[in-house]
């Protein structure tokens, strides 16, 4: 029996800042699809998050209010669902967090040049500085442009790393932070434009070989609200009714056109996965298209980083069926993952969307390739596994996904050159 997935992921809809005290991760393991089939009905019902997708014995990560607690336990124990706490106290974790980052931030003495460091999360302003300072710094190596503005009025910085060629080389297009509440993605996509321009010296044939696109934070101001309001927000901020308020915010990955709304992508505006009616509604993923199209043709690898889960994903999520080569595919991903995991033993595992994770319909990635022809088109899942943090990822894990990360988009850079 196939057992449906729908997902969920990061968001709860309330604008004030949003408190997760008591709140509780629960793992639990569907060991048969009864117990799958449990686990997708309580999805349904909306009444709890599901931080990660059912599916049969792989963990499935789910947030409960204290007070639905006991109702969460009860369907685990009817139906013979093996679970373990998880998060005990998101709010906890997410204020433990924000101490170690003030902290942390008191201590640093700014660089001359930026303020971003990698043992922390930053905010848009601060990950804008760093585009702006290693263009002035780095002027051979570093441009960077506008691709447009969000919803509320944020630039959309897109960096270039390359050193000439008057624009024929392969290119790789590389974005972050569609997911407000990924903090993980656009700090490691940072941690890898600082590791291609300031350590150039080091390894140039990475730029020398290959031109560089980055959309380091592609969702500004939902990441911004998600440092201000509510640490769990997915979506971006567009108001999408003056009259209704509560419901704000469109899914980024579920607004591009190709194949839109065919499955795992909800209509209804409250929802986090909400699409945005119709493809490409949105100002973040119409610069995000516009920005990848302006050099599709050379562009044989766009990497999409999100987290959580420590999944190298192809194409597609529409269909379980998979894309004509994707015997290359898998084995790209196959040598990235393997000098990932060479670092420190991280695993990730590598498939197709639909097969490994659930149905959806309407990301950047499926349109990159369906669409912008870019063949090498992947969405990265970074740390974690889910076993702890999820969402909440510590900082001083960002340099170690940094460093792994890096390992896997210098395999990319070197097929990159070679292609045709
Ligand atoms: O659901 C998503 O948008 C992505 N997962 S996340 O937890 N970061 O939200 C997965 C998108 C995978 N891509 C395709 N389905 N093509
Ligand atoms: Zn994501």
């Amino acid at each position: 029996m196939k057992i449906l997935v729908v997902l969920v992921i990061c968001l709860i809809q309330i604008s004030v800042a949003y408190q997760y005290h008591g709140y509780r991760v629960y793992e639990a393991v569907a060991k048969n699809t009864a117990q799958a089939q449990a686990l997708s009905d309580l999805e349904m019902s909306e009444l709890f998050d599901f931080w990660s997708p059912v599916r049969l014995n792989k963990p499935t990560d789910i947030m409960s209010s204290p007070e639905q607690i006991q109702q969460l336990l009860d369907v685990f124990n009817r139906n013979s669902i093996q679970h373990k706490i998880k998060i005990d106290d998101v709010q906890q974790l997410i204020d433990a967090q924000k101490n170690n980052m003030d902290n942390e931030i008191v201590k640093q003495s700014p660089s001359l040049r930026y303020n971003l460091t990698w043992d922390n999360y930053y905010r848009y302003d601060d990950i804008r500085e760093f585009a702006y300072a290693l263009g002035a710094s780095y002027p051979e190596l570093v441009t960077v442009s506008v691709a447009g503005k969000s919803y509320e009025d944020r630039d959309l910085i897109l960096i270039k790393i390359s050193s000439g060629g008057s624009g024929t080389k392969n290119a790789i297009f590389v974005d972050g932070g569609i997911h407000a509440c990924e903090w993980i993605s656009p700090a490691t996509v940072t941690y890898i434009i600082r590791e291609l321009v300031e350590n150039y010296a080091a390894h140039p044939q990475y730029v020398d070989d290959v031109d560089w696109f980055f959309m380091p934070l592609v969702n500004p101001d939902g990441y911004e609200f998600a440092h201000t309001d509510n640490r769990l927000w997915r979506k971006n901020r567009r108001i999408l009714d003056e009259t209704n308020t509560t419901c704000i915010g469109t899914d980024i990955n579920r607004n591009f056109d190709y194949h839109f709304d065919e499955g795992g992508s909800s209509d209804n505006s409250c929802a986090p996965t909400y699409n945005g009616g119709q493809p490409f509604t949105e100002p973040e993923s119409r610069a995000l298209r516009d920005a990848i199209l302006a050099e599709a043709n050379r562009t044989k690898s766009y990497l999409t980083v999100h987290s959580y889960g420590q999944h190298w994903l192809t194409p597609w999520g529409w269909t379980t069926e998979l894309p004509a080569d994707y015997d290359a595919m898998y084995a790209l991903a196959s040598d990235a993952v393997a000098a990932l995991t060479a670092v420190y033993g991280t695993v990730y595992d590598i498939g197709s969307s639909a097969n490994l994770l659930y149905a959806n319909s309407g990301p950047s990635d499926d349109w990159a390739k369906g669409v912008a022809g870019i063949p090498y088109t992947y969405t990265i899942e970074l740390r974690d596994q889910g076993p702890v943090y999820g969402f909440l990822l510590p900082p001083d894990q960002i340099i170690p996904s940094g460093i792994e990360t890096w390992e896997a988009f210098k395999v990319i850079a070197e097929a990159v050159a070679l292609m045709e």
